[in-house]
């Protein structure tokens, strides 16, 4: 009886060892399939990158790569709207109804480059409200330049000219960017930012055809605006911690000194054709490109006022932030309004 009860008790023994080792060789199996389907997964993904294929929101990506997409497009989306504020203050005060109607549709349309690229994120499976929330909490970023004052009507003139310039030399290159629906939101952005370039070239170029007075006005804003122009593309590519995947993956095309020099390459002819100088007594041609362009030698950015800014620490960023704070609540009844709306049609 004893012999009989321990043979049962050493097969029941038997048994749940054989059946463990079961499971544990099904679950390494499927760990294993689970590790070859990800690494051919990656592969795919990686082909797709090597042969400028899109990456579309319903295919496979690394979770990093999505984290770093959310990131970049949400504070780009922020950065277009928050950078309405430092114009709007300046459409009731425009010196003409021309103008006036001009600076309007800019800033409209800066708006709704925020809306496009918050739909580019959303494909990435994140809310529109969490993307809000974030940047409410000061744990997303937006666009240091717009966390200065504009100060008089010349300064219209430097944010077209500068501010966009300086956003569409990067966005033309985003334009090839490796996700889809990013990419393509930078095909119309584009579109409509080069007219906000001009819009502002245009001002300053009547500034300096006019008095010493707005001469001198359009000089000073460019003082000013010169140097958060050039910070708009963030640190050195040494100091830059997200390049390298971004360059990898191929959502950045260029790297932030590349887009940097093209900027200042293109943009001190232009300012002399006018009679601008920019603030930098270190400026000094040093080449010619491959298109007989000058290439130029300019002194280095403050990084540590770049810093303190990205950091909370400039001038506007409080404004800035409590503005938009305060405008979203007191929009709440409007999208309650559209929500209500929108259940009513929809059946
Ligand atoms: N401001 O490693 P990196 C416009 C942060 S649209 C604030 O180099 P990354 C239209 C960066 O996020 C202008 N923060 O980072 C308009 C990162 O922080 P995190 C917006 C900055 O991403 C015109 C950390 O520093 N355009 O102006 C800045 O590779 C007129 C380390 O930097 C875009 O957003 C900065 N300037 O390169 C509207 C374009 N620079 O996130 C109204 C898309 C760096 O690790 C009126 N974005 N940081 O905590 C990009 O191309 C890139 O994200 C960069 C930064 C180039 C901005």
């Amino acid at each position: 009886m004893t012999n009989i009860r321990f043979s049962v008790v050493e097969l029941s023994f038997q048994l749940l060892s054989i059946s463990s080792f079961f499971a544990s060789y099904s679950e390494n199996t499927s760990m294993k399939e689970t590790l070859e389907n990800t690494d051919e997964l990656i592969k795919e993904f990686e082909a797709k990158i090597d042969a400028e294929i899109k990456i579309e929101p319903r295919d496979w990506m690394p979770e990093d790569y999505r984290k770093h997409l959310i990131r970049q497009i949400t504070q780009h989306a922020h950065s277009e709207v928050i950078g309405m504020q430092p114009e709007g203050n300046w459409i009731s005060r425009a010196p003409s109804l021309r103008a006036k109607k001009i600076l309007l549709a800019k800033i409209q349309d800066e708006g709704g480059h925020g809306l496009y690229l918050y739909s580019a994120a959303e494909t990435l499976g994140v809310s529109r409200d969490q993307f809000i929330q974030w940047l409410h909490e000061g744990k997303a970023k937006y666009a240091s330049v717009f966390n200065y004052p504009a100060l008089n009507w010349a300064d219209m003139g430097a944010i077209g000219w500068l501010v966009d310039g300086a956003a569409i030399t990067n966005q033309v290159s985003l334009q090839r960017t490796s996700y889809g629906p990013y990419s393509r939101a930078m095909v119309r952005i584009c579109k409509e930012e080069s007219f906000h370039q001009r819009q502002g070239y245009e001002i300053m170029w009547k500034m300096m055809k006019g008095t010493k007075d707005q001469q001198r006005m359009a000089q000073d804003a460019i003082n000013r605006w010169w140097w958060p122009a050039l910070m708009m593309f963030g640190p050195h590519d040494t100091d830059s911690p997200r390049t390298g995947n971004a360059v990898k993956w191929k959502i950045k095309r260029e790297t932030n000194d590349r887009l940097r020099e093209k900027f200042i390459n293109k943009t001190i002819p232009q300012a002399e054709l006018i009679g601008l100088k920019v603030p930098d007594e270190n400026i000094q041609i040093i080449g010619q490109d491959q298109m007989g362009e000058n290439i130029y030698k300019h002194s280095d950015i403050n990084w540590d006022e770049f810093w303190a800014v990205v950091n909370g620490d400039g001038p506007c960023n409080e404004q800035r932030l409590n503005h938009h704070i305060r405008a979203h609540n007191e929009g709440a009844w409007v999208r309650e309004c559209a929500m209500k709306y929108y259940e009513k049609t929809k059946k």
